[in-house]
Parts: C-alpha cells; sequence; structure tokens
C-alpha cells in the first residue's frame, strides 16, 4: 500500500463507519511509516467532514454521526502514542485551558487540540464539553494558562465563545491569556468581532499559534 491509500484508507474506514476495521487500518499506516499527524488531518478528518455532508444532504442520520464519532475516538487511540512528546527541550510545561463551549457535545475536534497540545509541551487543562462561561473563569483564575482554547460546532453555541471573553473581561482576566477559536462554524471575522486573539484554521496551525505565543512569553521573562 502507497502513502496515500493508507489516508485513503483511514478515511474510508470513518466514512464506512467501520467500529471493527478501524484500529487495524491505523495500525497499518502507524506501521507503513505514515505520519500521525497526516493520518489524523489527511485521513480521519477529511472522512469526517464527508460524514457531515452526508448527514447534511439526509443520507445519514444522527446515529451514524454517533458511530462515526466514535470511530474517529479508536482511530486516535491508536495514532496518540505515535505522535511523541515533543522535542524534550521545552520542559516550561506553561498551561492551556480548553473546552467546548456550553450547550455544545462536539468533542472530537478539541481532544485532538488536547493531544497536540500535550506533545508540544504544554500542561493541557482540558475541561470537557458543554462548559459554562463561569466555569473556564474559574480555571483560568487558578491555574493562570498562556492559552484558553475554545471549540464550538453549532452556529448556535459558537455565540457561547463571545460569553466566555465578556466574562473573562469582568472578572479582569481578559488581559492575561490568549484566546484561541476553533471549529468549523467559526470565522476570522468573528473571531475579530468578539475580541478573541486568533482563529484556527485546523488544529494543527492553532496548535503552531499557541507554540508562537508561548515563545513570546519565554523572552518576555
Ligand atoms: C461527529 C458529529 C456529531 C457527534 C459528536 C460526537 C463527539 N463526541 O464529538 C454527535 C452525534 C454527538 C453530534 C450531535 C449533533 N450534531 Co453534529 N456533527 C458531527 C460531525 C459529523 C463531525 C464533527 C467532527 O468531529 N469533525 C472532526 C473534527 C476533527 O473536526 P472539527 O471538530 O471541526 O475540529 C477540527 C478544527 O475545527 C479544529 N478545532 C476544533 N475545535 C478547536 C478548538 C481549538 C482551540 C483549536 C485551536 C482548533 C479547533 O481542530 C480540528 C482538527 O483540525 C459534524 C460535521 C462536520 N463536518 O463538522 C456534525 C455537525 C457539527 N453537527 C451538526 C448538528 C446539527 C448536530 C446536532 C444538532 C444534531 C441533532 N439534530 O441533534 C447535534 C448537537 C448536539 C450538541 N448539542 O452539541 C451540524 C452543525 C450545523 C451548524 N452549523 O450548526 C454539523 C455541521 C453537521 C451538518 N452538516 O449538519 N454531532
Amino acid at each position: 500500500m502507497t502513502y496515500s491509500t493508507h489516508l485513503q484508507a483511514l478515511r474510508e474506514a470513518i466514512l464506512d463507519m467501520d467500529l471493527q476495521g478501524i484500529a487495524d487500518v491505523a495500525r497499518a499506516a502507524m506501521d507503513a511509516g505514515v505520519d500521525p499527524r497526516d493520518a489524523i488531518t489527511e485521513g480521519m478528518v477529511p472522512g469526517m467532514v464527508e460524514v457531515g455532508r452526508k448527514f447534511e444532504e439526509g443520507e445519514y442520520f444522527l446515529s451514524e454521526l454517533v458511530v462515526a464519532g466514535e470511530v474517529m475516538k479508536d482511530g486516535m487511540a491508536v495514532i496518540e502514542p505515535y505522535l511523541g512528546t515533543g522535542t524534550g527541550e521545552e520542559q516550561v510545561k506553561a498551561k492551556a485551558v480548553i473546552a467546548t463551549v456550553e450547550g455544545d457535545y462536539h468533542d472530537i475536534g478539541k481532544n485532538i487540540v488536547v493531544t497536540l497540545l500535550g506533545v508540544q509541551g504544554f500542561d493541557v487543562i482540558d475541561m470537557g464539553m458543554d462548559v459554562p462561561a463561569a466555569s473556564i473563569v474559574e480555571e483560568v483564575r487558578t491555574h493562570h494558562p498562556v492559552v484558553v482554547g475554545l471549540s464550538a460546532l453549532l452556529s448556535t453555541t459558537m455565540a457561547r465563545m463571545g460569553e466566555v471573553i465578556e466574562a473573562l473581561k469582568i472578572a479582569g482576566l481578559r488581559d492575561e491569556v490568549k484566546v484561541i477559536l476553533g471549529g468549523t462554524p467559526v470565522t476570522p471575522a468573528y473571531a475579530d468581532s468578539i475580541g478573541a486573539d486568533h482563529c484556527a484554521l485546523n488544529a494543527i496551525e492553532g496548535v503552531h499559534k499557541c507554540v508562537q505565543w508561548l515563545g513570546a512569553v519565554q523572552e518576555d521573562r
């Protein structure tokens, strides 16, 4: 199998909701030396995008979304150990608080970000999904993270991101942290309009941004 057929097999395993087969497909890709980041972003994620399209067109139903989500999680469990643990040089352990906003039960993308930030040496506080703004503020007050990452997949819950930023301002904590947004409905224009620092194109670009911010913080010390 070639590099691209492994990526194709991962994409199809998600699309076909292959709960039985995904672990083998993912293991085969890792054994063949496929970059774990490519396996996620060029293999499984496009499969999820396709699942979303089929749902939109009425070909798939909610049950299929649920199973596809499970398949993605099982694939991630195989691939995650291959992501390594960063360069080993950066022992700073800056903190990052990450959450899916209140009312939103999508956590697959957020979990990828959590994993990749961990690989980059961040001490990640993963608050899970359906997290109210007040809880996020409390976590920032307690842990003083460099970054707050917010995820939303629904156009309705996206508005909650603005509430988090307002709550941080009211608590006097907004200037302490960088706020990065992610999730399909979120746009740079929306991020600007609510005063976020960045809107991630995808997990890898977003994590790259967090690493840049961390570098700037370390230079200031
Ligand atoms: C799987 C799925 C579900 C699963 C979620 C399982 C789980 N544990 O996450 C379940 C079945 C629970 C679900 C439920 C619903 N869903 Co749904 N779901 C999806 C689906 C198919 C895939 C989402 C996904 O995981 N993608 C893969 C990940 C890797 O991509 P991602 O989340 O975008 O994340 C990437 C980037 O955005 C980024 N990122 C994400 N977050 C963050 C955060 C930070 C800080 C950073 C830096 C980056 C980052 O990194 C990731 C990798 O690059 C999408 C379709 C789609 N194309 O998105 C619909 C979709 C999001 N769902 C949708 C809907 C309508 C629903 C329901 C309302 C359905 C219903 N009628 O009940 C419910 C809502 C439940 C709720 N209250 O949240 C719609 C949303 C429409 C809209 N614009 O509002 C979509 C778009 C489907 C569609 N086309 O209609 N869903």
